[in-house]
């Protein structure tokens, strides 16, 4: 059976991670969520490439390619985008690729602004509330998600 191959997207601003709003986003780097996740998806057998973009257009890109490139599911923290792009939105729904919406913070108890995703109804599942742990309980999920798939 082909190697499954996961892609973890990150959006605005969490680059900034581990620098500034510890209370909202926690102390770990995005390089140490990264690093824990790939370390986890090479234990379970699964190949994982991790992208981040502060620009709306480059994440649409990186979802397009991800549709060429054969990747089974996207893991996609589209942090303040989550609120207001219908751009990945579109990409997500058109490359068909499974994916799950991740936050660090849960956002329905947060600003009601925050309430609203544009990508909760074409998501497999979101994860949300669990700082870094949100990234490791989406990737188990997606896993038995698309194993599932291929029993089927
Ligand atoms: O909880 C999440 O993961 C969010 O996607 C994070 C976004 C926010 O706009 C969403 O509503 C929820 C914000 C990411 C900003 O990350 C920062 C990290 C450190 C310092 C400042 C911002």
């Amino acid at each position: 059976m082909k190697q499954l191959h996961i892609l973890v997207l990150n959006g605005p601003n969490l680059n900034l991670l581990g620098t500034r709003e510890p209370g909202h986003y926690g102390a770990e780097t995005l390089a140490d969520i990264n690093q824990k996740l790939i370390s986890l998806a090479d234990n379970l057998g699964v190949e994982l490439t991790t992208l981040q973009s502060n620009h709306e257009g480059e994440l649409v890109e990186h979802i397009q390619k991800a549709g060429e490139d054969g990747i089974d599911a996207i893991l996609i923290n589209p942090a303040a985008y989550t609120h207001t792009s219908v751009a990945i939105r579109d990409a997500l729904l058109a490359t068909c690729i499974p994916f799950v919406e991740v936050h660090l913070s849960n956002i329905h108890k947060r600003e009601e602004f925050r309430h609203r995703s544009l990508l909760v109804d074409a998501a497999v599942g979101t994860v949300a509330g669990f700082g870094p742990s949100s990234y490791t309980m989406a990737l188990h999920g997606i896993i038995a998600h698309l194993q599932h798939k291929q029993g089927e």
